[in-house]
Parts: structure tokens; sequence; C-alpha cells
């Protein structure tokens, strides 16, 4: 039964019925009976694997196909109606033609299918920094998912009531075809269509497509930013809470560092780190003046391999109940789950992510190296109790990072905004497995928001520079941080993970007033004796190793600016004077 009396939300699910022709259509309310009844059929079906319900109670395997296990930044397109809005960096197709394309291969695809019709809320029911969408899919499996990933079912029907004000996603898994893949999102209709996928990124439309490259639109037109970035807040002995929103690209850390265990010196003396959000922040200055931060999801699609009880323990915590594995190891002995870096333990009768056998021994990994888990965020032990808060919560500090493995320092913190902005707009990293197809190396990622921006980059630049305007004196302060850098065997100096704490914690001293610091041609830093290494002395880290990790080499800063200026051309007259003066201005400080 429909869970809505909205004409205009009706109208468009007959419409796409009409559409696509599935043999039936059924609503999500999001109840527990209706979930459970959908893992019956999902596990009939073979979509997805119950594991071994003792040591993983509710969790389950699924696999997608073999040409499907990350986002296909080639066939995403923004289909504004003008190329321009989309900018250099977005493929672009004209929405009348792009319509006309999918609507051939979307006509009749759910024949002999369910069409699933989703209405799911980004952010607490009842914010206003909240937004309903409604997701059409013929998966299960998204299902599944959006359950864990949004605030789905009758609530979020509740909250838009009549309004015409919502997303329309449509999705269908199609034939898989990856020549026929096709993500697409229209921001003037406030629409996606996403064909021929079964990846989380491609198809939880609520995610990547809706979170981030609708909503960066929105938060255009309507004075707010959304953001790839998680949101933490670290509370000291006093109680006192510092939230920070960091953004990272695909697979460099945010999960990570989202749910940070501080080392024991710091748990001792009482300080502790939570959790608001994993991958997206949605920010808009609050009645105050300051920058106020959502996480508008609620479950975590995080990357598999490399989580494990010493690098992150509350991720692993968080998928010991109520999760759904996909593309890692199935150990049949106990029917778990295992994946790279999970832990020593041989594995002896196994299927890899293929579904093929597969033990320790084999040449080939065993889980996709973007295996991933979703869980709910009350399955993590660290959840922030203000996750759910409709204000959000205040930042105090935004940081920008990447993979870089000689440039950039473990930590600096920029002048002032506009050289905040400047920082983000540099941004590069090493490329990763989260998206398929792209070519090995650096690639300039500003704000890690290259493959999620649903609009001119310029602009966006703009965008925020005019945020950094209207904030004033309450704008947050901006850094950058690198935990990546590697020695001359390549391996990573930085211990990483919890330790990132000890760089955390001159942040906040750095927003609180407390800590002084040098200033250098590309930012500020801290005296290496003011980064607390404390207990790091069996991971060889001394306070000449940390010298070592804030030096800047001059010469590779030049390859950077020399790199900068080639990628700001693109942008042409779009790219904001203020920000090639910044550029101008770093390279005379380096000489
Ligand atoms: P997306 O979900 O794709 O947006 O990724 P993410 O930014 O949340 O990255 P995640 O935290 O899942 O980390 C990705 C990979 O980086 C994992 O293999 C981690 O083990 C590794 N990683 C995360 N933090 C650190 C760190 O501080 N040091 C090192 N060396 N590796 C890290
Ligand atoms: C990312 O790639 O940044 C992710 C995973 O968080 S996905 O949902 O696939 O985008
Ligand atoms: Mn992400």
């Amino acid at each position: 039964m429909a869970l809505t009396n909205n004409q205009n939300v009706l109208n468009w699910v007959e419409e796409m019925k009409s559409l696509t022709k599935p043999d039936n259509v059924v609503w999500i309310d999001g109840s527990e009976g209706q979930i459970a009844e959908l893992q019956k059929q999902a596990i009939d079906l073979d979509i997805i694997k119950p594991l071994n319900q003792e040591k993983l109670p509710g969790c389950y395997i699924h696999r997608t196909a073999l040409n499907d296990v990350a986002r296909v930044e080639h066939r995403t397109f923004i289909c504004s109606k003008k190329e321009e809005d989309a900018g250099p960096t977005n493929n672009w197709c004209a929405p009348d033609e792009m319509y006309g394309k999918l609507k051939a291969l979307f006509d009749g695809v759910m024949k002999g299918r369910v069409m699933y019709v989703i209405p799911f809320c980004m952010g607490p029911i009842g914010s206003k920094l909240s937004k309903v969408g409604v997701e059409i899919t013929d998966s299960i499996y998204v299902v599944l998912n959006m359950v864990i990933m949004a605030r789905c079912g009758q609530a979020a029907a509740d909250f838009l009531g009549d309004s015409n004000d919502f997303v329309r996603g449509l999705h269908s898994t199609g034939q898989l075809d990856d020549e026929k893949r096709y993500i697409c999102h229209f921001p003037e209709d406030n629409a996606i269509w996403s064909i021929n996928s079964g990846y989380g990124g491609n198809v939880l439309l609520g995610k990547k497509c809706f979170a981030l490259r609708i909503a960066s639109n929105q938060g255009k037109n309507e004075g707010w930013m959304a953001e790839h970035m998680l949101i933490l807040g670290i509370e000291d002995p006093k109680g006192e809470v510092t939230y920070i929103a960091a953004a990272f690209p695909s697979a460099c850390g945010k999960t990570n560092l989202a749910m940070l265990i501080p080392p024991e010196g710091y748990q001792k003396k009482g300080y502790k780190v939570w959790c608001v959000g994993d991958d997206i922040a949605w920010l808009r200055q609050g009645d105050d003046g300051r920058l106020w931060a959502i996480n508008p999801e609620t479950g975590f699609f995080g990357v598999a391999p490399g989580t494990n009880m010493k690098s992150n323990p509350n991720a692993l915590k968080a998928t010991q109940k109520n999760t759904i594995f996909a593309n890692v190891v199935h150990k049949l002995n106990d029917n778990t789950v295992w994946w790279e870096g999970l832990d020593k333990e041989p594995v002896t009768n196994a299927l890899n992510w293929k579904g093929e056998p597969w033990t320790s021994e084999s040449k080939e990994p065993g889980a996709h190296p973007n295996g991933r888990f979703t869980s709910h965020v009350s399955n993590c032990p660290c959840i922030s109790k203000e996750y759910d808060n409709p204000t959000g919560v205040p930042i105090s500090a935004l940081v920008f990072g990447g993979r870089r493995a000689k440039t950039a320092p473990l930590v600096y913190q920029a002048f002032n905004w506009e050289h905040g902005v400047f920082v983000g707009s540099i941004m590069g990293s090493e490329t990763t497995s989260a998206a398929i197809g792209l070519a090995a190396g650096v690639r300039r990622d500003p704000m890690a928001m290259l493959p999620f921006c649903g609009y001119h980059m310029g602009d966006y630049f703009a965008h925020w520079l005019e945020t950094g305007k209207k904030l004033g004196d309450k704008a947050p302060k901006i850094f950058n941080v690198n935990w990546f850098r590697t020695d001359d065997n390549g391996k990573f100096i930085w211990p990483g993970y919890g330790d990132n704490m000890r760089v955390l914690d001159w942040m906040v001293q750095r927003c609180k007033g407390n800590a002084d610091a040098v200033e250098t041609p590309i930012g500020y830093e801290p005296k290496p004796e003011d980064i607390n290494i404390e207990g790091l002395e069996n991971d060889g880290i001394t306070a000449s190793v940390v010298e070592n990790l804030l030096s800047v080499d001059k010469d590779l800063w030049k390859e950077e600016v020399a790199g900068t200026k080639e990628f700001y051309a693109k942008f042409g007259d779009k790219m904001p004077a203020e920000l090639k003066a910044q550029l101008a201005a770093l390279e005379e400080r380096l000489g």
C-alpha cells in the first residue's frame, strides 16, 4: 500500500511504473516484519547468504557481479541543461538526450520483477537541515542496504507531507551490462537515474548521488554545503567536545579517523573521540553564526580490507551484527567472513570475493580491495549521542587530506579561510580501488569532491569563498593532514590510525588558541615538540622523525605549483581570482 497521499509522489511512481512495467509494486515502510520477509526472499533468491548466526547475528554476505565492484566515474553524468553548469570535471549530457537514452533502457526493464518504492530522509527527521528522497528500485539488496543507510519508510513519507520538494531516484539492476551502465543526475529536476549496476556507490541513491551530487547543487542554490567529510567530536578531560569535519578522497581514511580510539596516554587522561559520521557532512551556518554539521546518513558503507582490532576496533565491532558484507572472503568452515588485514590466521577452506575456492596460499587477494560492509550507526561503540540531533554539531575545524608519499607534511594549518579554500582546492591523492578504471598515480581531487561535485567546480570554489565571508570570524580553522608519507622503502612513516589523535590534539589546541605554530611557505606548522609522541618509542617515532614528517621540500612543492596551474587552467573564467592569487603567493613564498 502507498505510504502517502502526496500526489507528486504518487504521480511520479505511476509514471515510473508505466515506464518500467514491474509485475508488482511494494512500498517499503521500514518495519522489522517487512525487512525480515525481504531478507528471507533475498536468501531464497541467493542474493545474500546468512552467515554464522551465533558469531555474526543478523549478518549476510553478498557478491556483486565481477564487472561491478566500484563506482564508475566514466559512466557517471551530470545532465544539467547547460554544459557549462556541469563544468570540466564532470561528464555531461543534455537532459533530453539522456532521458531519451535512459527511457529506452528502462522501458519494461522491471517485467517479471518487483518495484520497491522507498521513501527516505537524509538527516534527522524534522530537521531544517534534512531532505527527503524516494528511491524506486528492483533490487532487494538495495532495499536491505537503504534501510541501514538512511531513515526509510513511513516517518520519511510523513515528514515530506504534501511537498513536491523531494529527490526522485530511479534504479534498476537491468542486465548489469557495463556498456549500458549509467549513473545520471538531473540537478534541475532533483532526479537520479541509475541502471545496470548493483554496487553500493552506484545504487544506494541517497548516498553519493543525492547527498553529494544533487545536494551540492541544492547547497549552492540555498546557501549551505554538502561535503565528502567525516564528522567527529573530541572530548577533553573536562568533558568539553570539539567537533571536526574532514575530507579525504575515497579509501583514504575517513571511516578510520571518524572512529578513532585515542592512544593509551590520552585515554588515561580522559580523552574520548565520538563519531558523528564517516563519509558525508551537510554544513550550514547556524543562528549563532557558526558552521553546524549533520551526518545525513544512518549507516556506514565502509571499506573492509585493512579493518582489524588494531587499526579500527570500533568499525570491526560495528560489523559483528546486522551487517551486510559485499565482496569479501567467505570462510566455509565456520561460515564467517575474512579480508586482507583482518588477522594473521591462515584461511584454509573459503571462497574469494568472486566465489571461487580460495586459501591463504592463493596468489590473488581473497577480498576485493573495495570489499565493503554496511552497518547501522547504532552498532558503533563510539557513536556520538549528537548524531541524531536536528541542529547538528558546531564545527571548529575543517580538515583536508590525501595520500601523498612525499609532498604534503603530516599537518599544516591554513593562514586564513581563503588560504584554506586554496589548500582544499590543490588537494591531490594517489588513486585507490574505490572507483574503476582510474590511472595509477596522483590525481587532483579538490576537497575530495572531484567525483561528487554536481556542478562546475569553479563555482564550487566560489561558493566556499562566499561561505567564508558569511562566517567571518566564526569560521572554522582549516588544516591539511597526510598520514601516508613513506620512507625510502615505501613504508608508511607515521603509525596512523589511533595515533592520528596526536595530530587532532594539536589542531584542537590551535582552535582554542593554546598552541604555537611556525610559519612555513605552505602554512602554519606545529613545532616538532608540540606533537605529543609519548608512547611511540616502539614505533620508532622520535622528535627528529616528526621533524622529518613536517619537512617541506621546496622543489616538490614547486612541481605541485606547476601541476596546480595546469589544473586551475581547466576552469577558465570560473576560477576565482582569489585562488589564482593564492597560487601566485605560494609560488613567491617558495622562492
Ligand atoms: P570511502 O568509504 O571510500 O570514502 O573511504 P574512507 O575515506 O572512509 O577510507 P577508510 O577509513 O575506509 O580507509 C581506507 C584504507 O586506508 C584502509 O585500508 C585503511 O586501513 C587505510 N587507512 C586509514 N587510515 C589510515 C592511517 O592513518 N594510516 C594508514 N597507513 N592507513 C590508513
Ligand atoms: C567512496 O567511494 O567514497 C565511498 C564508497 O564512500 S561509495 O558509496 O561507493 O561511493
Ligand atoms: Mn566516501
